[in-house]
């Protein structure tokens, strides 16, 4: 079998999931070249058995609204791959949630927790509940109704959840609560838990300050730093909030900030009094960034994406395929040469050619955002010891562990002095994960 026939049955068998296939394609397309020099994964079909989910569920999660309607959405865990470790992956709370999106999110996990060097397989899972408008009542009983059916999938040493859009402290606090109660044992089966009941200091900036040490590495193999540079971000959630915190931090300035309804255009930077507002925006209030531009007096851009700004780092943080070809096209030739992905698969295949063939620094998000999981295995570490490390120590691991996924890239995506970082981080991660699957045997 060739690449071609490879990818058309693959896309056969997976009809009518065109994110969970667009993911598929870019792993395979790197990997292929080290899939045919090696006879070992061929001869135990390592692809075939790579893009198969080892399981996945769905169920009915029913809760009643304050009105005293009732109202069902569909919940789902897909587990995808445990030769390195228990199921790891976030929760997803978002209308757009579907098998095709958990799918290529599960799939991309697999070799994003490879790469963290950290033993942790590969999952996802969530609901098309939109936590948006709802009350914290509302927000509670979902959660408790979706706990009800997937604690039994879940264990500390068997899956272990965490968060992602739409899912921060406040559900996962009602969710591992729930857990708790039905099992009556408390164990570290959720990470991004909230510190006073076993939390890890900096899980909720690790996977905004590990884009930008990314991003960081990256800009060094060209001599440069974040001093001076103007980057734009998008998406304004947690991811985001901490992105822009370390760039600050780093003598950078952002501009940007976005979210479904438009973006902000701050040209004097989103820092000090300004960054303190947003947080208090999104997480107290929960309120949309056009509250900002009012607030601050800038510019808000209805219906439109940050990417016709002109800067020299770009950093998506908010959802996937929100850079489409023209838009990178449009960073290129504004002059971004750096772009670090805080977001899960945030741009088009077309546009990730753009990047490369114009040779930017381009960081994909499995190895960009990689920060954050890993902070989860670490949360996962501290709970086993029962003990917690001190905020230096969290982030003295975090920027180690993203150094060595940068080294990783080079080793296997060093093309004369390019970097292509798609190719090194595909090839580094599925390397640990078809080893270890061939040690296991066939299942
Ligand atoms: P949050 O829910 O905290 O924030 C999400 C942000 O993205 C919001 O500003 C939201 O705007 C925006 N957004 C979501 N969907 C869309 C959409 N369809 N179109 C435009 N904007 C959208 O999520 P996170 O910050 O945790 O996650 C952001 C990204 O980072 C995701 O791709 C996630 O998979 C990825 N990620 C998250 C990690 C984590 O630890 N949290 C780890 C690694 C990756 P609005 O309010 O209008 O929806
Ligand atoms: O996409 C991701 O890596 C996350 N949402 C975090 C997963 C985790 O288990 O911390």
């Amino acid at each position: 079998m060739n690449l071609q026939e490879f990818m058309q049955k693959v896309k056969a068998n997976n009809a009518n999931e065109p994110e969970f296939l667009q993911s598929v394609e870019e792993v395979i397309e790197s990997i292929w070249p080290v899939y045919e020099a090696n006879p070992q994964f061929k001869q135990a079909n390592i692809l075939e058995r790579i893009v198969e989910p080892e399981r996945v569920v769905m169920f009915r999660v029913p809760w009643v609204a304050d009105n005293g309607d009732v109202h069902v959405n569909r919940g789902y865990r897909v587990e995808f791959n445990s030769a390195i470790g228990p199921y790891k992956g976030g929760l997803r709370f978002h209308p757009s949630v579907n098998l095709s999106i958990l799918k290529f999110l599960g799939f991309e996990q697999i070799f994003k927790n490879s790469l963290t060097t950290l033993p942790i397989g590969g999952g996802k899972g969530g609901s098309d509940f939109n936590p948006r408008g709802k009350s914290d009542g509302e927000v509670m009983r979902f959660c408790q109704s979706f706990m009800l059916e997937l604690f039994r999938h879940l264990g500390p040493n068997t899956d272990v959840p965490a968060g992602d859009i739409g899912v921060g402290k406040r559900e996962i606090g009602y969710m591992f609560g729930m857990y708790k109660k039905i099992k009556n044992e408390f164990t570290g089966v959720f990470t991004g838990k909230s510190l006073n009941w076993g939390g890890s200091l900096i899980r909720p900036e690790a996977t905004g300050y590990g884009t930008v040490y990314f991003a960081e590495d990256m800009l060094a193999t060209r001599g440069m730093t974040f001093e001076d540079k103007t980057v734009v971000v998008s998406g304004s959630g947690n991811v985001s909030q901490f992105a822009i915190e370390k760039v600050n931090d780093l003598g950078g300035k952002v501009v940007t900030i976005s979210d479904s309804e438009g973006f902000v255009h701050d040209p004097d930077g989103i820092k000090g009094d300004k960054w303190e507002y947003l947080m208090d925006l999104k997480n107290v209030r929960r309120g949309r960034v056009k509250e900002y531009a009012e607030e601050f007096k800038v510019k808000f851009y209805a219906g439109q994406r940050p990417w016709i700004t002109k800067c020299d780092v770009a950093l998506p943080c908010a959802t996937q395929n929100e850079i489409d070809a023209k838009e990178a096209e449009t960073l290129v030739k504004n002059g971004c040469f750096c772009i670090s992905e805080g977001a899960n698969m945030p741009t088009v295949p077309d546009g990730v050619k753009t990047f490369l063939e114009n040779k930017v620094l381009y960081g994909p998000g499995k190895a960009a955002n990689a920060g954050g999981v890993a902070t989860s295995a670490l949360e996962m570490t501290q709970n086993s010891m029962r003990m917690g490390w001190h905020r230096e120590e969290v982030d003295e691991k975090i920027r180690d562990i993203m150094k060595s996924i940068h080294e990783q890239c080079v080793m296997y995506g060093a093309d004369g002095d390019f970097v292509n970082y798609v190719k090194g981080a595909n090839i580094a991660g599925y390397m640990k994960v078809a080893e270890a699957m061939l040690d296991h045997g066939v299942l």
